[in-house]
């Protein structure tokens, strides 16, 4: 599917060129660097220059590996295992009741259960993941294509990101803002190998990994790939959910745009 026409948020590219310009540093827990955007500014008459390339390579695919490089142990990270009830309840039924949630900015509201995410268009990678911890795994993933997803949805024309909403908090707020949540933009969304995944190294992927259902967006960090997917929400805007920076550790400092 083409590019053309789908928006790309503007800060996704000013950081993607601080970054290319050297000003960033990769942010690790703490002291999360901010790119100078001035810097930027003042350079930009070559924004288009870099703007056109960026987008070139955000449209790239990921490297893909060999059945042999599959690591033997992918270690889990962050939530391991939700414990709320209700998630507890769906885990004890192998998620029979399980239903993804497709709402927001679409014609057509849908649930898709695990068998019919199953008959949409999918994809199998085996790609290495990194996360800004500074480890990596490299595993094989098997899921819906989101792009399926959206185009049987039908998104409206406003709709600039899609949400993931996740069975997990991370941290316990009164107000809901520790509960895990991602976002990625239209080109991340239509990326051939963006999908939501349901197998991992060819068995249904395990609770400590995400079951039922988790974000692959390989072309970014760890963090940007939520697991435990509940609800899929396309917005005009971030702004208004928890913190506003667009997911739980972009709450907490972490770029929004998370590229590898
Ligand atoms: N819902 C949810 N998604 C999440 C996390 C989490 O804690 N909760 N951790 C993130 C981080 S930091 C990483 S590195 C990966 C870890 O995925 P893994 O457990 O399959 O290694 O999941 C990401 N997605
Ligand atoms: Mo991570």
């Amino acid at each position: 599917m083409s590019l053309r026409g789908k928006t790309l948020d503007r800060r996704s590219f000013l950081t993607k060129s601080a970054a290319a310009a050297g000003t960033l540093a990769l942010g690790g827990c703490d002291g999360i660097p901010t790119p100078r955007l001035d810097k930027i500014f003042a350079a930009s008459e070559s924004l288009t220059r870099r703007a056109q390339r960026l987008l070139l390579s955000r449209s790239a695919l990921a490297k893909e590996y060999s059945e042999a490089d599959i690591s033997p142990q992918f270690r889990a990270n962050g939530t391991t295992e939700p414990d709320t009830p209700e998630y507890r309840a769906l885990a004890e039924t192998n998620f029979i009741e399980w239903r993804l949630e497709v709402s927001g900015l679409v014609e057509q509201p849908s649930q898709f259960s695990l068998a019919g995410l199953r008959q949409l268009p999918s994809r199998a990678q085996i790609t290495q993941h990194d996360c800004v911890e500074g480890w990596s795994c490299i595993g094989k993933w098997r899921g819906a294509q989101l792009s399926a997803i959206l185009e049987q949805v039908r998104l409206k024309p406003e709709a600039r990101y899609i949400v993931f909403r996740c069975a997990d908090a991370l941290e316990a707020t009164l107000d809901g803002s520790g509960q895990y949540y991602e976002n990625i933009d239209l080109v991340d969304a239509f990326h051939p190998q963006t999908i939501l995944a349901y197998e991992m190294n060819d068995k249904p992927l395990p609770v400590a990994h995400g079951a039922p259902l988790r974000l692959r967006v390989e072309r970014q960090l760890g963090y940007k790939m939520a697991k435990y997917v509940m609800q899929i929400e396309a917005v005009a805007s971030f702004e208004s959910i928890a913190g506003g920076k667009g997911g739980y550790w972009e709450d907490r400092g972490y770029e929004w745009y998370a590229g590898i």
